[in-house]
């Protein structure tokens, strides 16, 4: 059997999140079209005949404004080092631009450090361009770094991903490590997950620039063989924030509750009480406690 450790990065909204899940064929990190909707590496476990990869998402690498931001970003690159198998993800939607070439020198300097088994380039989302603009993609990203292999993929729909995982698997070699059980697909607590769930429902059901002020902490977690009872709070920095995500009598938030509880049922497979509140703190995005507490920066983000 072979184990990997595997370090997933790329621009915001690549869909390296979307790759993690499905690798992992469970949803352990949320997704949503909006940027930053990773904010702390996530840890997920992928078993295949071959072996175990042991899967790093990680928040997208971008130019940060906030401590929150800075925290995120410098999060991810760390979390390099811990790399056997690194893949950057790209969005073959659009052109090579300033922010991949970011990504990519801190791929560079990161493997001159310690030297990778594997680099892959992935131009994620091929399901949604046609064949040929794909190949002036693959040329141009040709010349940026020695890559193990650029693969045209689609997490979304699975395209290609038994390849990638077919290559990967080529640069590890055998160990008469066990590894973890099969039933094991990620490091995060159910407290941590409680709250992303939360958030993706937040991310999911509001517009704009909104999701970037919208921060949650689990306040209670009580567990009891019929009834798990967590209480939440969503952080916002403006009134109108709250406002919007509360909604006319109450409703959005209502359905984000709903929806977040029946995610965590299933998930969790157990009976949820949940009880989410709305609550307004300018700045808390730059208020270290209020980070630590959220799990957001270098806390937990290790391939163990
Ligand atoms: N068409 C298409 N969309 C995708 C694909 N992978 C991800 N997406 C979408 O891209 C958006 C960002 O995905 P996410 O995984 O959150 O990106 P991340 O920020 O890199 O983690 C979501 O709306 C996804 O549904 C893909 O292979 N094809
Ligand atoms: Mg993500």
């Amino acid at each position: 059997m072979k184990i990997g450790k595997l370090v997933i990065v790329g621009r915001p909204n690549v869909g390296k999140s979307t790759l993690l899940n499905a690798m992992v064929k469970e949803k352990v990190a949320i997704v949503s079209d909006k940027p930053q909707t990773t904010r702390s590496a996530i840890l997920g476990v992928a078993h295949y005949p071959e072996g175990q990869l042991m899967i790093l998402d990680t928040p997208g690498l971008h130019i940060p404004r906030h401590r929150m931001n800075a925290q995120m970003v410098q999060a991810a690159i760390g979390t390099l080092t811990q790399a056997d198998v690194v893949y950057v993800v790209v969005d073959s939607q659009v052109s090579p631009g300033p922010g991949d070439r970011f990504v990519v020198e801190e791929v560079a300097k990161a493997q001159r450090d310690a030297p990778f088994l594997g680099v892959f380039l992935l131009l994620n989302k091929a399901d949604a361009v046609a064949k040929p603009r794909l190949l002036p993609l693959i040329q141009e990203y040709q010349s940026w770094f020695p890559w193990t292999a650029i693969v045209p993929l689609s997490a979304k729909t699975g395209l290609q991903l038994p390849r990638v995982i077919e290559l990967t698997f080529g640069c590890l070699s055998e160990t008469s490590e066990p590894g973890l059980d099969s039933d094991c697909f990620t490091n995060q607590s159910m407290k941590s997950m409680a709250g992303e769930i939360i958030r993706e429902q937040v991310l999911q059901r509001t517009r704009a620039e909104l999701p970037y002020a919208v921060g949650v902490s689990i306040e209670q977690f009580l567990e009891s063989p019929t009834l798990t009872e967590i209480h939440a709070l969503i952080w916002v920095e403006k009134s109108s924030q709250k406002g919007i995500i509360i909604g006319k009598g109450g409703l959005r938030l209502k359905e984000i509750g709903q929806a977040a509880r029946e995610e965590m049922e299933r998930l969790f497979q157990m009976k949820i009480f949940l009880q989410v509140w709305v609550k307004v703190q300018e700045g808390w995005r730059d208020n270290p406690q209020l980070l630590l507490e959220m799990g957001y920066g270098t806390e937990g983000a290790s391939l163990g």
